[in-house]
């Protein structure tokens, strides 16, 4: 293909047309480019980036593929007092989002787009979520000035004209728009518009904000239409374990950010259990319908990773540092003249004439990386990526795993007794602020299913969506809640966690195909201690005990400081979760 034809209008489609032409009305860009996916496409595009300086090459021998890019200091992350939901009544959007009236977020926004792209180009970039042909995958358009979102957009997501194939002579695709603007934090805005399944994107180019596909809308307007649709959305990684006889169980799991989804999703069972594997289907979300056999299937909408970067070595997740190794963006990590990267936590030195992620020269003592600089990677290369992510029926579910970050309270591991307990549990999940935190340390801050800042309508309406799935099921997963960070009165940790969770995991397949054991406590189905593995371990059993032990005085605190939660959302929460926590307190 010449370069005379890469840009060139690729559709017909009469609803993409209007809207893209209604768009380039507005923001008045010199010229649209449409992308079509193509790898010379591909190529022009890097290119024009470096060429502006958006990206710049890493050295090419170690790190093939690979580009950097720097984003403005004040936009390093995901900004939720920004995000809004702007559905025509507030109650739709709930006490846990933003909320503004669609017509007042559309004025507001169509007003600081208008002219938005004199002197630049916008990409129209179409995109898939999920496989090709599957029954869950969704179609969007992204409307874009930044070159770096349209290049990252190819990396997360199945964009170009399969897309045109995949929508047809449907008119239902999400209509995204972002302008970059001057990247200024009193101009950004991060807007929802569920009933017309349109994103506005403005006054930011980081990742969470940006790549419409993924919290926009694989999460915010993903749960909204699962709602509608009979389907989940959700902010959980898959993956499947193959046991030594080659037979697979896949399981769902939601932490919350920065709680080790991506190292879960990619992990390296230990020495002891050379014979399993772990295969991941997806780090961040998981799309999920009832299928065949009455049990939930999910698919990963997503193609490539989007993770931090600090703390991620060898060691951590040697599966993440394979699949950076090439065709890979850099975002504000630390570099050197002469391409090479560092980051706190990699496992070399930092190497000299290092430059820091805000383009100084790093001083030993301040952060080289940011501690939010991202890595944006093809999952085609995780060595361990499961050949079913592009099966369109998804993977059959058999459990669900909860966790948070708690240093206290949380054992390590208990089963849910049924469905709607395990609903209530992964309800009141959350983590417990540390030091370094805002808030009071030792609090407990409430990310219901990790979705607190994901959940694209009313929370108490999604805690009853969860709980009415279950009647479409006949065979649902259980559901477990995990936690890898209990600590001792001294502040050391229970469990080493990383590899070593393999030998809880080990235990929730166990339970799922009925072949162990488990005993009733107040809490659901805990393991006997004896039942976890422990062998080729250099770990005391004593602390084992300690990391399962129930502290009812710790748990009377817990649920009475679930209030909190029950009072923001007691208009909507189900009463099946106020009699769960009945039952718990009887319990108790
Ligand atoms: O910040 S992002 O939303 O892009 C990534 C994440 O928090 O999972
Ligand atoms: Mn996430």
């Amino acid at each position: 293909m010449s370069e005379a034809t890469l840009g060139t209008k690729n559709t017909a489609h009469p609803a993409i047309s209007a809207w893209v032409e209604k768009m380039a009305k507005l923001c008045k860009p010199d010229r649209v480019f449409w992308c079509a996916g193509s790898e010379a496409e591909k190529q022009f595009l890097t290119d024009l980036a470096v060429h502006q300086g958006t990206l710049r090459p890493l050295d090419q021998k170690k790190w093939p593929g690979c580009y950097y890019h720097r984003s403005s200091p004040n936009d390093v992350a995901r900004v939720e007092q920004f995000t809004f939901i702007c559905t025509p009544l507030k109650e739709e959007a709930g006490p846990t989002n933003n909320w503004a009236p669609p017509a007042q977020m559309y004025d507001r926004l169509y007003c600081l787009a208008d002219s938005a792209m004199r002197g630049r180009t916008m990409y129209v970039v179409p995109y898939l979520m999920g496989p090709p042909g599957s029954e869950l995958s969704k179609v969007g358009v992204e409307l874009t000035d930044s070159v770096y979102v349209v290049l990252s957009m190819g990396v997360m997501a199945r964009t170009g004209v399969l897309a045109y194939e995949q929508l047809g002579e449907s008119d239902d695709f999400n209509r995204g728009l972002h302008c970059m603007l001057d990247v200024n934090p009193e101009r950004r805005f991060i807007a929802h518009f569920p009933q017309d399944n349109t994103i506005i994107s403005v006054g930011s180019n980081y990742g969470g904000n940006v790549l419409l596909g993924k919290k926009c809308l694989a999460l915010r307007i993903g749960s909204y239409l699962g709602h509608r649709e009979a389907w989940m959305a959700e902010h959980m990684l898959i993956l499947g374990v193959e046991d030594p006889k080659g037979e697979k169980t896949y399981v769902a799991a939601a932490f919350p950010s920065a709680c080790g989804k991506t190292n879960f999703a990619m992990m390296i069972p230990p020495e002891r259990f050379r014979d399993w594997k772990v295969w991941t289907v997806g780090d961040d979300i998981a799309w999920m319908k009832p299928g065949p056999n009455g049990r939930l299937y999910a698919i990963n909408p997503e193609t490539g990773y989007f993770g931090v970067v600090p703390g991620t070595n060898f060691k951590s997740n040697p599966n993440a540092m394979r699949s950076m190794q090439r065709n890979t963006f850099f975002t504000n990590v630390a570099i050197t003249a002469e391409g090479d990267i560092w980051w706190e936590g990699k496992d070399e030195e930092p190497p000299p004439g290092l430059i820091d992620w805000q383009g100084r020269p790093w001083v030993k003592g301040e952060k080289a990386a940011h501690p939010n600089s991202r890595f944006c990677a093809p999952m085609i290369n995780n060595p361990a990526l499961d050949p079913a992510v592009d099966e369109p029926l998804g993977v059959p579910i058999s459990a669900i795993i909860f966790g948070g970050r708690r240093a206290t309270t949380m054992p390590l591991v208990f089963q849910a007794f049924n469905w709607i307990h395990g609903v209530y549990v992964g309800a009141m999940m959350g983590s417990e602020m540390t030091a370094a935190a805002f808030g009071t340390v030792g609090q407990v801050r409430r990310d219901p299913m990790a979705m607190l800042p994901f959940c694209g309508y009313n929370m108490g309406s999604y805690f009853s969506h969860w709980l009415k799935m279950r009647k479409n099921l006949q065979r649902p997963p259980k559901i477990f809640h995990v936690n890898w960070f209990r600590k001792t009165a001294e502040g050391e940790y229970l469990w080493p966690g990383f590899g070593e969770n393999m030998r809880v995991l080990k235990w929730m397949v166990d339970r799922c195909r009925g072949r162990v054991g488990a005993d009733e406590t107040p809490l659901g189905w805990m393991p006997d201690p004896s039942d976890i593995d422990l062998e080729g371990m250099n770990y005391d059993r004593s602390k084992l005990e300690e990391a399962l032990r129930i502290d009812i005085e710790d748990w009377k605190k817990e649920v009475m400081s679930q209030d909190e939660l029950f009072i923001k959302l007691h208009n909507d929460l189900p009463v099946e979760l106020h009699f769960q926590r009945e039952l718990l307190i009887s319990r108790l």
